[in-house]
């Protein structure tokens, strides 16, 4: 396939003035009109012929300026229009019909029916599946867009922008009209028809307008609208309290669809969203489900500024706003909850996604240079590494110089598709500081290692802190630039307090060591007593640190640190060195040491109530198999892990089985209420109950919480254990069975079921996600469904699809080639599952490798897909 690189920019040829879009909408025969306004671009000659993408298009007219021409003057193919002698200078109209097939569209890109409603994918190419026109972002006009139906077949008609009017058109038929004044991309623009249920409000913004806010679910889902709306308001209200940013619209409208490939888009004041990060109520919707629709409802909202106002010059830039709309979300999140645990949590999430990818053949820069399927870039790179490397400039600069260089971009690029440069430009000028190192953060892979190491002196009282980085080569980039490392730090005293003096060698400011050479010692004087260091506080940069640090001196900071994440991270780091020992021993076939040390520390964190129940959940939330894997790097026996972490959970649940039987029963009673305290102090009670469950070795106390269960938090947690705990018993075979009954009409609960099940680890895992899968009810072309099924299996199940025999790949294999003949984006990424197969012991590499080359082979690949293997095999 093509290979397109970031340094063959270069702009059109000819300029888009306005687009005028009708849309007549037919299951099978949608016929599209598409009149656009084009003038030559100076300096372009009159011999260059304007060029328009397609994608699997059929042409049925072709009309310049009203009038039909000769077809020497014209080629049209399925991915292209080509038309040639147009005018010099003099704005010219070109009038193009398509007629489409929404129905039979399962790739879910461009025009496609979901549940009877007509709805529209664009990012990143999907425009061009519905008219020819310039499909890349640096397109920006204004568009008015007319969408007729029959009445019974799409009762509302939605598109970007402000309502112009509507009525009836002819027998049986309407017809709505909207403009959206704020020039855009081809790729927010968005269209729905459909019969739906409509839950609305209002927001007045800052400068006192009234703002209609309407969010549409299938009808009957409306109550389950309502926390999205609520997040609704609290984000338009962030984002003018925070960084001073107003909605533009008269208008915001969200549409929940059950057929999606991504979480939502942000087009134009009409967000299409994945049904999962919209409806919620307590009977079917668990705490995360909460939090992710609040952070969903509030990324896609914050892109109206940071993606749509803003926008990328070419989606070599895709971090420009993904990157930075993460970092916003997030900060949102921090905001609305609590801030430490919302840390630990992203931390997690990086660590458990971006880092291995940024380890194995599927690394990438955060801005990539290269790409062959930019579909397979929307990753935990772009977008999470992305939010990591704002942080960064915001952790060099300060609160108060990013806030500038914040609102410099907001004014210097509003209604402009920029660049990082642009955006760096922005920081750098708003705080005189030399960002071009710090740019390396975007141009190369892969996840720096930064060693630390200590000296202390006694007699001199002196403390030397020595840090040293360095970054594996990553595929393309063989060799690599010293970066910018910022290290947030703490050195705390023997009596608990902290250091607060200066270093010398190299910069530090406001506890941060800003790293920039290979190799920098920073030194302190007149310290008082030995301190211990406390690196990489709060994850100021995304790097792996190398550091001998004693059980004692980590117990020491996570008894000491003021810092709520830095103290997770001591015991995290803790609990992670003592899990990677023990899966050594267990490969080995050898006794593992006792667990005690670790046991202590947990159950004291669980016992201490001058901490926050979400905070000690979390501690006690063991690093998770793949953790272990990723730390130990290379051949990988997925069975020794679990063996050996399953050995440590059974021995910290019997060390703390009193304090876990009693915060086991502290959920909250009465009403259901989702925000973060109550759900922080249900995450305790959960694990707890896990934890007694363990000690007890029975299921009597899972099944028990599971009957009594009044929200879908307890009631998944309870599946969870019984599944996970006691696979076989009569009471998981029991509770199972009740829970698919009782939500067999519901599909986003019964992804649950599936994803529970699918992880449940061991080799037979695998025979029952054959069994689901063949079962009739199963509905495979359902982005969701597969992701709960197929996706939590592979990407969630360790021992269960890294089984010896290779049964797990081999059925990963089988799935990907039978989605990708539907739907290439989610076949790309649910085979993404498999990009650490190196990192596996030999017997397991042989089976990952054999599947991969039979997915290589087995005919005719989408550009994802054989993009994706390609990249893992090479
Ligand atoms: N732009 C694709 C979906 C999202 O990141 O918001
Ligand atoms: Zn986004």
């Amino acid at each position: 396939g093509h290979v397109f690189k970031l340094t063959d920019y270069k702009p059109t040829d000819f300029v888009v003035e306005r687009i005028d879009l009708t849309f007549e909408l037919d299951p099978k025969a949608t016929i599209v009109v598409s009149r656009v306004i084009l003038h030559r671009r100076e300096g372009v000659g009159t011999d260059v012929p304007l060029v328009l993408d397609g994608d699997e298009l059929t042409l049925d007219s072709l009309l310049i300026d009203g009038m039909e021409i000769d077809a020497s003057l014209y080629d049209a193919t399925p991915d292209s229009l080509t038309i040639r002698e147009l005018p010099e200078s003099a704005p010219f109209e070109i009038t193009v019909t398509t007629t489409l097939s929404p129905e039979t569209n399962t790739k879910l890109m461009g025009l496609y029916r979901t549940s009877g409603v007509y709805c529209t994918q664009c990012e990143s190419e999907g425009f061009r599946r519905i008219t020819y026109f310039y499909d890349r972002p640096d397109v920006l006009t204004v568009y008015t867009v007319t969408i007729i139906a029959a009445k019974d077949d799409a009762k509302h008609l939605l598109s970007n922008g402000n309502f112009l009017g509507g009525g009836n058109y002819d027998e049986g038929r309407h017809f709505a009209a909207w403009f959206d004044p704020h020039p855009k991309p081809a790729y927010l623009f968005a269209l729905v028809g459909g019969d739906l249920g409509l839950v609305e409000d209002t927001f007045t913004t800052m400068s006192g307008r009234e703002v209609a806010l309407k969010i549409y679910v299938e009808h009957g889902k409306e109550p389950r609208a309502a926390y999205a709306m609520d997040a609704l308001k609290r984000s338009m209200k962030w984002d003018e309290d925070v960084y001073g940013r107003e909605y533009d619209l008269d208008i915001f409208q969200i549409v929940a669809v059950s057929d999606f490939n991504m979480g939502a888009m942000e087009n134009k004041g009409l967000n299409v969203f994945n049904d999962k990060y919209v409806l919620a109520d307590p009977e079917t919707a668990a705490d995360a489900d909460y939090a992710n629709i609040e952070a969903i409802i509030a990324h896609e909202y914050f892109h109206n500024w940071t993606g749509n106002r803003i926008t990328c010059r070419d989606w070599f830039q895709l971090c420009l706003k993904e990157g930075l709309t993460v970092y916003r979300d997030h900060a949102f999140s921090a905001d609305q909850r609590s801030a430490p645990v919302k840390r630990i949590a992203e931390i997690r999430l990086l660590k458990a996604h971006q880092f291995p990818e940024d380890a194995g053949p599927l690394a990438h820069p955060v801005r990539p240079e290269t790409y062959r399927e930019i579909n397979n870039f929307y990753t935990a790179t772009v977008y999470e590494k992305g939010s990591e490397v704002v942080r960064m400039i915001r952790t060099i600069l300060g609160v108060e110089d990013f806030r500038k260089g914040m609102d410099l971009y907001f004014e210097r690029h509003d209604g402009d598709a920029a660049t990082i440069e642009d955006f760096l430009a922005c920081f750098a000028e708003a705080s005189g500081r030399d960002l071009k190192q710090f740019a390396l953060w975007y141009s190369q892979a892969g996840t720096p290692s930064v060693s630390v190491s200590s000296e202390w002196n006694e007699t001199k009282k002196t403390f030397k802190v020595t840090l040293e980085q360095s970054l594996a080569p990553t595929p393309g980039q063989s060799r690599k630039a010293l970066m910018h490392i910022p290290l947030a730090y703490g050195l705390i005293l023997p009596d608990g307090t902290e250091f607060e003096g200066q270093p010398t060698g190299g910069e530090a400011s406001d506890g941060v060591f800003h790293l920039t050479k290979r190799k920098q010692t920073f030194s302190f004087s007149n310290v008082p007593g030995r301190p211990v260091v406390s690196i990489n506080r709060g994850f100021s940069a995304p790097v792996n640190i190398a550091m001998e640090q004693s059980p004692e001196d980590l117990a020491h900071i996570s008894r000491h640190e003021s810092d709520g994440v830095a103290r997770w991270q001591a015991l995290n780091d803790y609990a992670t060195r003592h899990l990677v020992a023990a899966s050594r021993l267990a490969r080995d076939g050898r006794n593992l040491m006792p667990a005690g040390d670790l046991a202590d520390v947990l159950i004291a964190t669980a016992k201490d109530d001058t901490l926050e129940p979400a905070f000690r959940a979390q501690a006690l939330a063991l690093p998770a198999e793949s953790d272990i894997a990723r730390e130990i790097g290379s051949n990988i026996d997925p069975d020794a892990i679990h063996t050996a972490r399953e050995a440590v959970l059974a021995e910290v649940a019997r060390a703390g089985q009193e304090v876990f039987t009693t915060l086991a029963a502290s959920a909250p009673k009465g009403a259901y209420s989702p925000d973060a305290a109550a759900a922080g102090q249900r995450a305790l009670a959960g694990i707890s109950m896990s934890y007694a469950s363990i000690a007890e070795a029975t299921a009597e106390r899972a099944k028990a919480a599971f009957n009594a269960a009044d929200n879908m938090t307890v009631l998944a947690q309870a599946l969870q254990v019984l599944a996970h705990q006691f696979p076989g018993s009569d009471e998981t075979r029991e509770a199972l069975e009740t829970f698919r009954t009782r939500y067999a009409d519901n599909p986003l609960v019964l992804d649950k079921w599936y994803s529970i099940q699918a992880m449940a680890p061991g080799a037979e895992t695998c025979e029952r996600v054959e069994e689901l899968l063949a079962s009739p009810v199963f509905d495979h072309t359902n982005p969701n469904r597969m992701r709960s099924l197929v996706g939590a299996f592979t990407a969630g199940n360790p021992t269960g699809f890294n089984r010896a025999d290779g049964a797990g790949y081999r059925l990963l294999a089988r799935q990907v080639v039978e989605i990708d003949g539907r739907n290439p984006q989610l076949a790309a990424r649910l085979l993404t599952a498999m990009r650490s197969w190196r990192s596996l012991e030999p017997g397991r590499q042989e089976q990952a490798r054999l599947a991969l080359l039979s997915i290589r082979d087995a005919g005719k690949l989408s550009a994802d897909v054989s993009d994706i293997v390609e990249r893992m095999l090479a």
